[in-house]
This record gives structure tokens, sequence and C-alpha cells, in this order.
């Protein structure tokens, strides 16, 4: 099984796109979930020079087909962030400049959020993925320092989606895609030689395949209470 390549590869200067989405606003919160402020998307991923990291919210989708394979996905090279790592089918960040993604109810805004996210990034139409499509399973708290100068330090909300869509990948986001079946996972992981994303290697680690396991019970493995620390 190889990764197929789902749009040209793109040169590596610092896009104009990606420079001004750092100046989206996340939501800054505190060790429980609850919004304590915003922050720009730079300042949420600067590494201070204590070393900490401004803690924020942010999602990730793991997108599967009917069949049950996983969307995985390879960022491009023009991301800021982990450019060129491969990881789980959509990542990114509730926005204080799109209304009604502080909405905390049954994780309403992060579903808008994430619902925003699968059309850019991936080219979803937006009908084809309903916030009703989309499971909220538990939230993940985790650090990492990146390259130094930019990581990540979120409360990530996992969705689970299984649904077959139409995919459409814009390649300034993204540069390959593979849905991969259950059975074959093990051994694919390994062909790949690049790196894996932080958060993408922490929830493989730690409940990935138990998830992937139960997707016809997501409702009994949900957990809406525990903010799991990995
Ligand atoms: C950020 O993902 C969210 C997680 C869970 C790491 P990202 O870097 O893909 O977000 P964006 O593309 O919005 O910068
Ligand atoms: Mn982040």
């Amino acid at each position: 099984r190889t990764i197929a390549n789902a749009v040209p590869s793109s040169n590596k200067q610092v896009d104009p796109q990606h420079e001004a989405m750092l100046k989206d606003m996340c939501f800054l919160v505190d060790d429980n979930d609850k919004i304590i402020g915003q922050a720009t998307k730079q300042h949420c991923h600067l590494v201070q020079k204590d070393g900490t990291i401004p803690l924020h919210r942010a999602f990730s989708v793991f997108l599967f087909n009917k069949k049950g394979d996983l969307l995985l996905q390879k960022r491009s090279s023009e991301k800021i962030t982990y450019p060129d790592y491969y990881t789980n089918s959509c990542c990114s960040h509730p926005l204080a400049n799109h209304v009604g993604e502080d909405e905390d109810a049954d994780a309403i805004g992060i579903k808008r959020a994430a619902q925003r996210r699968l059309n850019y990034e991936l080219g979803i139409s937006l009908d084809s993925i309903p916030l009703d499509s989309m499971h909220y399973i538990t939230r993940v708290h985790y650090k990492d320092e990146g390259n130094g100068k930019y990581g990540e330090h979120e409360i990530d909300y996992v969705i689970f989606i299984q649904k077959d869509v139409k995919l459409k990948p814009n390649s300034s986001e993204v540069s390959e895609i593979s849905f991969v079946p259950r059975n074959e996972f093990d051994e694919f992981v390994p062909t790949l030689t690049g790196q894996w994303t932080p958060w993408f290697s922490l929830i493989l680690k730690h409940r990935l395949k138990f998830w992937w396991d139960n997707l016809d019970k997501l409702d009994e493995i949900k957990d809406h209470k525990k903010i799991l620390k990995f």
C-alpha cells in the first residue's frame, strides 16, 4: 500500500495566506477547558523563553468512510507548525472571528469549526458533513514544543465522523491523503518515512485502536466529563 499523491507539491516560501492566518483569534482555556480569553494563533503557538506555551482550544477530526477506513493526511510544506508531518484527517482551532465557535453546549462551536476546516482543507462540501454527523468522543490535553519556536499546548476535542464524502484537498494545507483500513494500519505506518504529529502519535498510543474498534458504538465510549492528559 502506498500513500497517494493528492495534489502537486508546492514550493517552500512563507505563504502569505498562512501568515495571515497567524492573526486569527484562538480561545485560551484553563485546565478545565473554561474559556479565559483570546489570543492570536501566533501567540498561542509560540514557545516562550521559559518553555511554556499558552493553553488553547483545538479539535482533531478522524474521518472514516463507510467501510471503516481512516483518512490520513500529510501536512503541506507551507504549514507554519509541523510542515510535512503525517497526521489524522483534519485538525484546527475554533476561532473568535467566526460566529458561534465558542458555544460549549454539545461542543457545537467545535463542530462548526470542524465543518469549516474540513471544507477548507479537504474541500468537503458543507452539506455532506452536517453538525449532527459529528461524534464528540472526548478531550485530550497535551503539550509539545515542536521545533522550539512553534509548538502546541491544547485541549483537543476528538471528533469522529463516518461517512463517504467527496474530497478535493487544498494543496496549501494538505500534500497527500490516504484511506487506511484498520487491518492494514499496523503494517502501513512503518512504510512512511516522514514524522507523525505529536497529537496523532499520542492518540494512537493511548486510544485510537480502541475507538476505531468501536466505530459502531461511539455513544458507549464517549466521555464528556474527564479530560485525558497525555
Ligand atoms: C491545530 O491543527 C490543531 C491541533 C489539534 C494540533 P493545525 O495546525 O492543523 O491547525 P491550523 O491548520 O488551523 O493551523
Ligand atoms: Mn494549536
